[in-house]
């Protein structure tokens, strides 16, 4: 059964398991990889971040951020965290690019952003997207917390109902997973540098501003990054990504996590959205895990070592 042969990264896994290998992972490589908890969802479950650092380099650190699982479906994004996670500790000090992104800066990884909505998408409901947060005065279930960040919040592209997809919450990091994560990014503003959130489907890589159709300020140095990381994605694996501004490549959404992590000042703020372009949807095959993932590496790799050279 060429099945067996498969690799872990090759498939997808429940929550327990994903807790399971955080678990593994920091032990098995406790000199490059520490656990921080940055806080706990809606219903309890724990928010763990790696820290994934390398040796070398010049103090103090830089830092960069990559988040997966905002939203509960969009499976290949929480496995594309953990086949990071894999790559790094796997080829560090032995491919020169890993090398010297963690070299010269510490990469936190949250592997899942909303694990309350991902374990609702394995029991009940797969095309889950929402955390699972009860709303006063509504029979409706969760909050979109790519709706939920204080970036022009609640505005078009985004819905005050709480029974819509897009709902944006009561207020601007009304939910726990969203507060978790600005806190932390506040708190490291300094040294962030570099914003990674991880979505699927469309093959995109979009950076500020979804909330606007103006242009950030540095506009034409987020193209550039984006448009080097689509060619060596073609280049690499003939898969074609559109790269632009978020509101005119994909749509208008205010309340986004780049966008809020933009103003904050990490000026290096990108969303990526990973395999594929409508065949499959949210729904990909496990098969296609490892050049999704691949896919996503190269651009991560591109993008993390343009900002390095800067
Ligand atoms: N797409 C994103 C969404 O939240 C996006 C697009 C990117 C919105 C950046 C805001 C900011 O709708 C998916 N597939 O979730
Ligand atoms: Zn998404």
């Amino acid at each position: 059964d060429p099945r067996s042969s498969m690799s872990y990264y090759e498939r997808y896994h429940p929550l327990e398991e994903i807790y399971e290998w955080i678990n593994k992972t920091t032990h098995d490589h406790s000199d490059m990889v520490k656990v921080i908890l940055i806080g706990s969802s809606y219903e309890k479950r724990p928010l763990y971040v790696l820290k994934l650092s390398g040796k070398g380099g010049t103090q103090p650190k830089r830092a960069m951020w990559i988040d997966c699982g905002i939203h509960a479906r969009e499976w290949i994004s929480q496995a594309f965290c953990l086949w990071f996670v894999q790559y790094s500790v796997e080829y560090y000090n032995h491919i020169p690019d890993i090398t010297e992104i963690l070299d010269n800066m510490d990469v936190y990884v949250l592997p899942v952003m909303n694990p309350d909505g991902y374990k609702y998408t394995w029991t009940t409901k797969r095309m889950w997207r929402k955390n699972r947060s009860r709303q006063p005065g509504s029979y409706c279930v969760g909050t979109d917390l790519n709706r939920n960040f204080d970036a022009n919040w609640c505005t078009v592209g985004s819905s005050n109902r709480a029974c819509d997809d897009t709902y944006c919450g009561q207020f601007p990091e009304s939910e726990p997973e969203s507060e978790a994560v600005a806190n932390f990014l506040r708190s490291h503003k300094e040294t962030m540098k570099l914003y990674l959130s991880i979505h699927s489907y469309s093959q995109m890589l979009l950076f500020p501003y979804s909330y606007t159709y103006e242009e950030a300020d540095n506009h034409e140095e987020l193209n550039e990054l984006a448009k080097e990381a689509a060619m060596n994605i073609r280049r690499h694996y003939r898969s074609f990504y559109k790269f632009g501004a978020g509101a005119k490549t994909i749509y208008l959404a205010p309340g986004g996590s780049d966008d809020w992590a933009y103003n904050l000042g990490i000026k290096y703020s990108f969303t990526f959205e990973l395999q594929d372009k409508g065949r499959y949807g949210f729904l990909l095959p496990p098969e296609l895990i490892p050049n999704a993932c691949n896919e996503a590496l190269t651009a991560v790799k591109t993008i993390a070592l343009g900002v390095i050279k800067k």
